[in-house]
């Protein structure tokens, strides 16, 4: 895959040289270039952001520097991808949709954002063009959302993450739970020991406590989860130890049992 990543903070870009995405780039399994949108501003003070049309506060960056950067790193392949607070969410599946893409490209505004037409000029040329958050909360640029949708596509792609396994029973994996605690070694430590069924040997048993820790955290952490579950793909014991966390089925759907 190649990503492409403009910004005017290219040296924020600079983990993209560490540990899982520094590693698939040597690896020759990702190419990554980071691209200083000021190199494409044509004034003496390199320019790319002026006042907003209408008034109000803060600055906009400029279309005609943002469409000769794009024009010039675009290729027709390429997904454009623009981060902004008000863009649509980017989820695991998100991440596992561009995960299968040839070419991004990451344009990386400024939070006030880029002008609106260079989204509506590139998807009226044929680009694929998303408007992606990462999340209900503020940042002040792209930058480290650009962070976030690299090092979650990367490590879906064949060859990064060792063993793919790893991949299956992970948070926000397609069971639609959050993961279950893990432990390792030493058995016990600061007077807290290891749960004892996982030192038990008993497989059947590991993987329904697994569940259910899964189920639990699930329920009080993220409710939202539980309430979108497809409840075809809950066995019964799943659905006892919902009960237990006071979650039924109505209507074909989890509810949490009124108080
Ligand atoms: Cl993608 N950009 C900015 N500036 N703020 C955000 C965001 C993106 N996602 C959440 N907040």
């Amino acid at each position: 895959m190649r990503i492409d990543v403009v910004s005017i903070f290219p040296d924020y870009l600079a983990p993209l040289s560490l540990s899982l995405v520094g590693k698939a780039r040597t690896a020759g399994i990702l190419d990554v270039q980071v691209h200083d949108l000021r190199s494409w501003a044509t004034d003496r003070h390199h320019t790319v952001d002026d006042t907003p049309a209408g008034g109000g506060a803060g600055m906009v960056m400029r279309p005609d520097v943002w469409g000769a950067a794009l024009d010039d790193v675009l290729t027709p392949d390429a997904h454009l991808l623009i981060p902004t607070p008000s863009g649509t969410t980017f989820t695991q599946r998100t991440a596992e949709t561009l995960a299968t893409e040839q070419h991004l490209v990451l344009a990386c505004g400024r939070y006030e954002g880029i002008d609106a037409r260079v989204a509506e000029h590139y998807r009226a040329s044929g680009t694929r063009v998303s408007e992606i958050s990462i999340g209900d909360y503020v940042l002040g640029g792209g930058e480290a959302a650009a962070l976030v949708v690299v090092e979650a596509v990367t490590r879906l792609l064949p060859g990064v993450v060792g063993n793919p396994h790893s991949l299956v029973e992970e948070s926000h994996g397609v069971a639609g739970l959050l993961e279950y605690p893990v432990y390792t070694k030493p058995p016990a430590w600061s007077g807290l020991d290891v749960p004892e069924v996982l030192t038990s040997g008993h497989h059947r048993k590991i993987e329904r406590w697994r569940r259910d820790q899964a189920l639990t955290r699930t329920a009080a952490r993220r409710p939202d989860l539980l309430a979108a579950l497809d409840v075809a793909a809950l066995d019964k014991r799943d659905l006892a130890q919902l009960s237990e966390l006071g979650w039924v089925v109505v209507g074909g759907a989890l509810r949490p049992v009124a108080e």
